[in-house]
């Protein structure tokens, strides 16, 4: 029985059960961790849109990306013709990220935590944007300066399948379904490893409409 306080629970979303699953020698997914934090990361989100709204950006192979980001934090995470880097301003505008908000910070060292990864400094948070269709290719994180911190991402809204590799880009995959709610944390010897996500099947989400939100936490510099 669903109890009729059903509002006092809106973050509990009990359906889907917290637990830690290890998905590499350093990897875990976190289930459902996200959901009792909701209620401050989703305003925390559109404060940050409303500074750097996502946008799609082009590869230095003169691709657009499918999925539109945005960032917060010192560093951003852009492409362009030029290449892949981490910028200090959001190049639409001119002016610096928005500062990373502070549950988002609180969240992303909590996971890490869970995760065996204490002191985890993140300076950096990419958000992506995947409407149904949008994918990301397997690709390793090779743009930040040292690969010792993990990374943390929490996905949001439609599901994703995705596909955690090896290292290299011929190795198997194996396939991780993320919930909306879900934290991965990445690090020690899985930093490298190839990853990706499957195009994103068409649906809609209570909460979030239309997409996937992802979060992706990184030490940058
Ligand atoms: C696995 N984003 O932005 S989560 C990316 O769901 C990215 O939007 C995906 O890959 C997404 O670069 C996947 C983040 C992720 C980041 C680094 C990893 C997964 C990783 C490093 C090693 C293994
Ligand atoms: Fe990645």
């Amino acid at each position: 029985m669903k109890p009729t306080t059903l509002d006092l629970f809106a973050d509990a979303e009990p359906e889907q059960d917290r637990r830690r699953e290890q998905i590499g020698e350093q990897s875990y997914v976190l289930r459902g961790y996200a959901l009792p934090w909701l209620t401050r990361l989703l305003p925390a989100l559109e404060t940050v849109l409303a500074t750097a709204p996502f946008r799609q950006m082009v590869t230095p192979g003169g691709f657009t990306m499918s999925v539109a980001l945005s960032s917060c934090g010192t560093w951003g995470w852009t492409t362009d013709r030029s290449g892949y880097r981490y910028t200090r301003e959001d190049p639409r505008t001119g002016l610096p990220w928005p500062p990373m908000p502070e549950v988002f910070l609180q969240l992303a060292q909590a996971a890490a935590r869970e995760a065996g990864f204490a002191d985890f400094v993140p300076d950096s948070c990419l958000i992506n944007r995947y409407v149904p269709g949008a994918k990301m290719s397997l690709h390793q994180d090779k743009d930040e300066k040292s690969y010792a911190a993990p990374i943390v991402s929490v996905s949001l809204g439609l599901p994703a399948m995705f596909l955690f590799g090896g290292f290299a880009r011929s190795d198997k995959s194996q396939r991780v379904p993320l919930l909306h709610g879900d934290i991965v944390v990445w690090g020690g010897v899985d930093r490298l490893r190839y990853h990706g996500v499957l195009p994103i099947k068409d649906g809609y989400h209570p909460r979030l409409g239309k997409q996937r939100i992802n979060f992706t936490f990184r030490t940058a510099r």
